[in-house]
């Protein structure tokens, strides 16, 4: 061996070798692993009634329709050791290998067990929080973009109900025995943004990125279908929305907010009652129009659940109804509110609707007026699927579940509908997009 050659090359690779040897021995606690890099992304925002990438070209042909789904479990099954973190990585590979750019989830879990996040008002549980910040991390890996939802209604993880239990343990007595106190207490809400502002100053243990920084996060949203039915004339939750969604927007100029409404139409809207599912819809204390015409907040957010809203109509009477719901819903965006609208949970029960064609038909129904809207460059912006699953979290599943082995056809439908939308903007692709894995 020449001697020049071992001064050269040898001896610096050994060095190198052992370097990466001893940083590997250091964090080998994969809990704690460092990323070195991370692809590069622009921040999403809005340009009148759609999403534009900023940091992208910046004409109107850099608007951006979303192709998206739910996996609410992702913090939760990436606390505990390397298998079930690989679940969770596998989850956002499979959905950008089906071209779906967003992905909504919980960035909560309040309560006392061992994978709460929050365990007592501002206490926080630092091992669940690496959960999370490895959610993101993988997620930008994936050049897949977050919409992370702050606190629940209902009492899973937590929830409204776990927020008055914390007061009436501090002692406070006039809370009262509605959860709807969450919304009015000022103890509560000071509660709320104490766990906001954590949140969002977060600094990501793997990245070193603020969670207030970090483009792979597409918005915040306020709360998992907020409902306030005490109040069913709508002030208090109107009041509390336009606190909260101030008081993020107070923390991090960057980021959407979006409230996560279910989009029922309020005893105010009374010439849009008829397009709720039933005279109970207007009664739940929450107003689409009012509630998202708020200034801090970009975009509106709607539900879609036909088989649990109108659970004796056939197919299609279900089918009519979500023409109606998607098609007044955008239009409300387009001409009211003038503001993006996405559909954040779209969700047909595999119980209900016996057969896969059928949740097929009026998974389409919705698809299809998005891309309409899209190909107008209107406010219909995209809707997320309720909910993927990879094979290995069955304990997640619930009726309205997809696993690709067992629903391709449908696995296949919302591909196709991610390179349609593709297709429209296909002369105009984002940097971005160019770099990402092609489905279609
Ligand atoms: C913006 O979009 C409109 C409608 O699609 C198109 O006619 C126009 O040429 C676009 N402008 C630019 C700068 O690309
Ligand atoms: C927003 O859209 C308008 C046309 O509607 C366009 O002229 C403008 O350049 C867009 N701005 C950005 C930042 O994309
Ligand atoms: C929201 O919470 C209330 C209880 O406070 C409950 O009655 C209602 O069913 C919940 N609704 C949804 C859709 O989360
Ligand atoms: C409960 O008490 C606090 C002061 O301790 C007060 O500010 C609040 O208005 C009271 N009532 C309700 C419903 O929040
Ligand atoms: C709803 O809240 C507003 C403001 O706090 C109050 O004026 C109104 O009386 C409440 N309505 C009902 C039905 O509780």
């Amino acid at each position: 061996m020449e001697p020049e050659w071992r001064e050269r090359i040898l001896y610096p690779l050994v060095g190198i070798l052992s370097i990466s040897a001893l940083l590997y021995l250091n964090f080998n606690d994969e809990l704690s692993f460092p990323v070195l890099w991370q692809p590069k992304m622009g921040f999403v925002a809005t340009n009148s009634t759609h999403f534009i990438v900023v940091g992208d070209r910046n004409d109107n042909n850099s608007a951006m329709y979303v192709n998206g789904w739910n996996s609410y479990w992702l913090m939760e099954k990436s606390i505990w050791g390397s298998s079930s973190r690989s679940k969770v990585s596998k989850t956002l590979k499979m959905g950008a290998k089906m071209g779906l750019s967003v992905c909504r989830t919980w960035a909560f879990s309040d309560g006392d067990g061992p994978s709460a996040l929050q365990t007592s008002p501002g206490v926080f549980n630092e091992r669940v929080f690496r959960a999370l910040d490895y959610v993101i991390v993988e997620a930008r890996k994936n050049r897949i973009r977050l919409i992370l939802s702050l606190v629940n209604n209902l009492s899973a993880f937590g929830g409204k109900t776990q927020y008055v239990r914390w007061a009436e343990e501090a002692g406070i007595n006039n809370v009262s025995s509605f959860d709807d106190s969450f919304f009015s207490h000022p103890t509560i809400k000071d509660y709320y943004k104490a766990y906001v502002k954590a949140i969002l100053t977060r600094k990501n243990s793997l990245s070193r990125v603020k969670y207030s920084e970090e483009p792979a996060i597409f918005a915040w949203e306020l709360m998992n279908e907020p409902r306030c039915s005490s109040n069913s004339s709508a002030p208090v939750l109107q009041a509390w929305i336009t606190e909260m969604a101030a008081y993020v927007k107070s923390l991090d100029k960057k980021h959407l907010v979006t409230v996560g409404l279910e989009g029922f139409y309020g005893l105010k809207s009374t010439q849009r009652s008829s397009v709720n599912p039933g005279e109970w819809g207007a009664l739940l204390g929450s107003d689409f129009i009012q509630n998202s015409a708020i200034n801090n907040i970009d975009f509106a957010s709607v539900h879609a659940y036909p088989d649990s809203w109108i659970r004796h109509g056939d197919l299609e009477a279900k089918a009519n109804f979500l023409s109606h719901w998607v098609d007044s819903h955008m239009s409300d965006a387009e001409n009211v509110l003038k503001k993006p609208v996405l559909f954040t949970e779209v969700g047909f029960s595999l119980r209900m609707n016996k057969k896969t064609e059928d949740v097929n038909f009026l998974l389409k129904t919705v698809y299809d007026r998005i891309y309409e809207s899209a190909k107008k460059r209107q406010a219909g912006a995209g809707a997320l699927i309720w909910q993927l699953l990879v094979e290995g979290v069955e304990e997640y599943s619930d009726q309205f579940s997809l696993v690709a082995r067992d629903h391709p056809s449908t696995f296949k439908l919302i591909t196709r509908h991610s390179c349609r939308l593709r297709r429209i903007f296909s002369n105009s692709k984002t940097n971005e997009e160019l770099q990402s894995e092609d489905p279609c």
